[in-house]
């Protein structure tokens, strides 16, 4: 079975990073299940499901750790498979298919107006933030809050190895808000003066811990330590319903060329390089959590899990997660 070359495209933008982010990295996922589907040139639904199914697992097999790719793929084969299974014809599956991506797409858009209107309501004009890699979700609440004129200042840190700071400062700056850029390190330094911590999430478990960019748990605790206010922006696209029956969320780890030129390495004989890209912040360290229907303790995130993936999850969810095992996903 082959991939279009748009889809190899986009693969390859999200494995090397040049496409990254939770939410981007679903909407371009579900943006080549609609191409496939609209390209497609098989006569018979079995074929059709098996080139949605080929295209899903490959862009399942980009990056393991942003639940929002397996989200938005599982939201678009749901349906797909449930068509199938009422015995529709191929127009019409085809028909269910690009609405589901449409859906799934203006749902993302939807979201993120709505996280940007919740969350700059828990910004203070005066307020000093502190945020860590680049999330649109707070790209745009910090946005928001400026645009309904409260002054803030923002803490940026550089994010290591790959520098994600370094994209938000010029949003910041673009926007018109004060920026002290800082090294990782620095960021328990400059936790008394700061009001807020604010991150994004690239996964959020049923026990309300919060897997973001490497480095967040650290900055979590240090605002722990320093009574800091510490925030997640997180779409509900972002919960992991896996967790509820207790799968842990991947941890990517990446190349170590990310960390440390390969020259210098190659010379180093007994030493090994490490670079996991995430980490895990527990619910104890989040004070909130800011998602498109409502503001959030930790706790509630089983809740949320619950409301999104129906009442009644837990061999709903089994047989979710069967779909991303070697087993074809069959509905009941
Ligand atoms: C990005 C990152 C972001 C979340 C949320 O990591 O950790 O905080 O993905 O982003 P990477 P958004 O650069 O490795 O993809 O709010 O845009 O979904």
């Amino acid at each position: 079975m082959q991939l279009l070359p748009e889809v190899k495209t986009a693969m390859n933008g999200i494995k090397s990073m040049e496409i990254r982010g939770a939410r981007l990295i679903a909407k371009t996922a579900v943006e080549c299940l609609r191409l496939t589907a609209e390209r497609s040139e098989v006569k018979d639904i079995e074929a059709f499901v098996g080139e949605m199914d080929f295209v899903s697992k490959s862009l399942l097999s980009t990056r393991p750790t942003a639940v929002s790719l397996p989200n938005g793929i599982r939201y678009v084969m749901y349906r797909i498979l449930q068509a199938q299974k009422q015995g529709l014809n191929l127009e019409e599956v085809k028909g269910i298919t690009e609405k589901a991506c449409k859906d799934f797409l203006e749902n993302v858009e939807q979201a993120s107006m709505r996280i940007a209107e919740i969350g700059a309501r828990r910004v203070s004009d005066g307020d000093i933030i502190l945020t860590h890699c680049h999330s649109t979700a707070v790209m745009e609440i910090l946005k928001k809050a400026e645009e309904q004129g409260k002054r803030i200042q923002v803490y940026v840190t550089e994010t290591r190895p790959l520098m994600q700071g370094r994209i938000v400062a010029e949003i910041l700056q673009d926007a018109g808000i004060p920026v002290t850029f800082i090294v990782d390190g620095a960021a328990r330094h400059f936790m008394k003066k700061v009001d807020k911590v604010i991150v994004g999430a690239d996964a959020v478990a049923a026990n309300g811990a919060v897997v973001n960019k490497i480095g967040t748990s650290m900055v979590a605790l240090a605002a722990h330590e320093a009574r800091t206010l510490f925030f997640v922006a997180a779409e509900t696209y972002k919960f992991s319903p896996e967790t509820i029956i207790g799968e842990l969320v991947k941890i990517e780890e990446r190349p170590l060329e990310e960390v440390i030129p390969l020259e210098i390495v190659s010379k180093w004989k007994n030493v090994e390089v490490r670079n996991p890209s995430f980490d895990v912040t527990p619910p104890d360290y989040i004070d909130l959590i800011i998602t498109e229907r409502g503001i959030i303790p930790p706790q509630a995130a089983l809740t949320i899990l619950q409301q999104e993936f129906g009442p009644a999850p837990y061999e709903e969810q089994a047989r979710y997660s069967t779909y991303f095992g070697e087993t074809v996903y069959e509905p009941k």
